[in-house]
């Protein structure tokens, strides 16, 4: 033991002692007490040699000796392995590290695109949670208690009495708006919703859903239209062309359903559209009487008309995407592909 602390004295006056430069002298230094088969690994093996009793005391002596060693090279280390060049050694012509900086995702993209279009028309971005109460999504839209909507295989409940879910549709924020604001309202709800769904190529538990409501004086069929047009044309190119087919929403009445010429073939007929030379693309339909009287707009005064898509079938579409599951599989072969896209 004795014999061990004299070594011990005789290596920690060295560290003092010894004067290190340059990057050879330091890794020389590293590989003589901090190596493998250094000085500080063969004296931790000393230990099994030491009295029991004074196994501690020795233990302590050895640690603070180790840091004292790591120190030492610590304080030689950066320059040993950056050598500061001068001014003159410098080639300051020469580019920088590049960063990657990454792209938007295809969903941001499109949905930018949206707010942007709608923009221009006077729709403002109006956003909500995406845990909602029963009556923002539900009740409060016409979805009565017994709707197929509200059953537990469809929607994904959160909390019972009081009922919180995650949102089923994007509704609820322009239910939220209706609650504070008077009309005029004009306003797009961009957002993630949430189904109970089997995840498949053309099915996800969540998508994202940009829904409109504009609701004032003399609000008509012929604006919802029009609306329409402007959007798709400013989306897809002036060429494409619209017709609407009749269908049901709890909160629109009358309701249709928006298509457009396929993109594919121009509408002669190809797989995408299935040979009938469209493709649906959105839902829309004037604002129910009721649903304007449950938020004490009166429905005499004031018309509206309502719309929703999502934004992944527009982005489906528009960049030819024949899997849903891609825009959430962060798999950079898919979203470097859209570096240039806007
Ligand atoms: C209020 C008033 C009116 C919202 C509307 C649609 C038509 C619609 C879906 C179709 C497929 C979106 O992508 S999708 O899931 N939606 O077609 N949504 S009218 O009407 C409202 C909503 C709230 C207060």
């Amino acid at each position: 033991m004795e014999e061990l602390l004299e070594k011990l004295d005789t290596y920690r006056k060295e560290i003092i002692g010894t004067e290190i430069s340059g990057a050879d002298a330091a890794e020389a230094y590293r590989i003589r007490f901090l190596g493998t088969k250094g000085i500080v690994k063969n004296l931790f093996q000393e230990m099994k040699n030491v009295p029991a009793e004074r196994k501690k005391e020795f233990g302590q002596i050895l640690n603070e000796f180790k840091q004292l060693a790591e120190s030492k090279y610590d304080e030689v280390k950066p320059n040993a392995q950056r050598p500061t060049p001068n001014a003159n050694q410098m080639d300051w012509s020469l580019p920088g590290d590049p960063i990657s900086i990454g792209t938007r995702h295809p969903i941001s993209i499109v949905r930018n695109r949206i707010v942007q279009i709608f923009g221009r028309l006077g729709f403002s971005v109006a956003e909500g949670p995406e845990i909602e109460d029963d009556w923002h999504n539900f009740t409060a839209l016409n979805l009565p208690e017994d709707h197929p909507a509200r059953d537990m295989q469809d929607t994904f409940y959160i909390h019972k009495n009081p009922d919180w879910l995650l949102r089923t549709h994007t509704s609820s924020v322009q239910a939220r708006v209706m609650e504070k604001q008077k009309p005029p309202i004009r306003i797009i709800c961009p957002g993630r919703v949430y189904r109970n769904e089997t995840i498949s190529a053309r099915a996800h538990c969540f998508f994202t859903q940009c829904e409109g409501l504009y609701v004032d004086e003399n609000v008509s069929f012929a604006d919802l239209k029009q609306t329409l047009y402007f959007f798709v044309q400013e989306m897809f190119g002036k060429s494409v062309k619209i017709r609407f087919r009749p269908s049901y929403f709890p909160f629109t009445e009358p309701s249709a359903e928006m298509d457009i010429s396929c993109l594919i073939c121009g509408g002669s007929g190809c797989n995408v559209c299935k040979h009938t030379g469209w493709v649906e693309i959105l839902g829309s339909g004037m604002v129910h009487p009721k649903m304007l009287q449950n938020f004490g707009i009166d429905p005499n005064k004031y018309t509206g008309f309502a719309f929703g898509m999502g934004v992944e079938r527009i982005c489906q579409l528009k960049y030819r995407i024949n899997d849903l599951r891609l825009y959430s599989q962060n798999d950079l072969r898919f979203l470097k592909q859209f570096v240039s896209a806007t």
